[in-house]
């Protein structure tokens, strides 16, 4: 599985790179591609290869397009990393994007991230027709938005030091962190022209992932050393964030994620071996260490 995530995030980087290249210069760009390259495991995109091989859609058009969700999480983790946000100093081994760069070029850095997210879902290079690239965009831009991770993200800052009830844990880090993986789960089906229940069906598992990944950050946060995660970690308890381990306990939220982990797989069951990816997938999320 690791050499899979390896080659997707190769294949990722080496589309980014050559989307760059071919754009003209700007003075921003050093600072887009630092929190895009080296570092990140580039699980977005790996996720969305594998649910394509569910609806066996082209991989080098889900390449293409998993290089525009990592240019949204990027700039998520740029502003993310801001003095007025989490302001954190360390992200993926090295000084936050901010900190190397600057306040305000950090933060038109992420904003050009985002715009190039969209620039790359309706470029040429991206040969799909025109109706799917227009309704790939209209759901990354809700998924990135006020309902999505935007709309998360102020959550997460708003229930910092308060009592937080499960349900608006769980609405919280489904928009902060499932809304990117509910895109990534719905590209396949939205390309191969699939109904709206259809779609709802993969974006819905996309949400319990995005759940799953964001349980597994936390558990990160809880036991993890700095080093190790390339970020500071123990910092949730600290600035009083709600997440499912503080509600529930660290035993509690494993518990809790593998019962999440185990409604994914019955989702996908009338896949058979094809869901064989995503599920290694899934493991991968639940023990990793970064
Ligand atoms: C509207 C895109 C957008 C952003 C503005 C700052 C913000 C609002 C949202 C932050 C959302 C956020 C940082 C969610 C946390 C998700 C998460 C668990 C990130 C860590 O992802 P990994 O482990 O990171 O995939 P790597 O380093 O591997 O890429």
């Amino acid at each position: 599985m690791k050499n899979k995530l390896i080659q997707v995030a190769n294949d990722t980087n080496s589309f980014l790179k050559s989307f760059i290249k071919k754009q003209k210069k700007s003075e921003l760009i050093s600072a887009m591609q630092y929190s895009l390259f080296p570092g990140g495991k580039k699980i977005r995109s790996k996720i969305l290869l594998d649910m394509g091989v569910l609806l066996k859609v082209e991989y080098n058009i889900l390449i293409a397009i998993g290089a525009a969700v990592e240019c949204i999480h990027a700039y998520s983790l740029i502003h993310d990393d801001l003095p007025c946000m989490d302001n954190d100093k360390l992200r993926r081994g090295k000084p936050s994007t901010h900190i190397k760069f600057g306040e305000s070029t950090a933060v038109l850095a992420g904003n050009s991230l985002l715009t190039m997210a969209f620039e790359i879902l309706i470029s040429s290079n991206l040969k799909i027709n025109e109706k799917i690239k227009v309704d790939l965009v209209k759901k990354l831009s809700e998924c990135s938005g006020h309902l999505g991770i935007a709309g998360g993200q102020y959550l997460d800052l708003s229930f910092e030091k308060k009592k937080i009830s499960k349900n608006r844990i769980i609405e919280m880090e489904i928009k902060k962190t499932g809304k990117l993986f509910s895109f990534c789960c719905a590209v396949p089906a939205i390309i191969k022209r699939k109904n709206s229940k259809s779609i709802k069906f993969f974006e819905n598992i996309g949400a319990n992932i995005g759940l799953l990944f964001q349980i597994a950050d936390d558990l990160i946060d809880f036991k993890s050393s700095s080093i190790v995660a390339g970020k500071k970690t123990g910092k949730d308890s600290k600035k009083g964030k709600a997440t499912l381990i503080s509600l529930l306990g660290y035993n509690n939220a494993i518990k809790y994620s593998n019962k999440i982990k185990f409604k994914i797989i019955n989702d996908l069951e009338k896949y058979g071996l094809n869901s064989n990816n995503l599920k290694k997938t899934l493991d991968y999320i639940l023990t990793r260490n970064k």
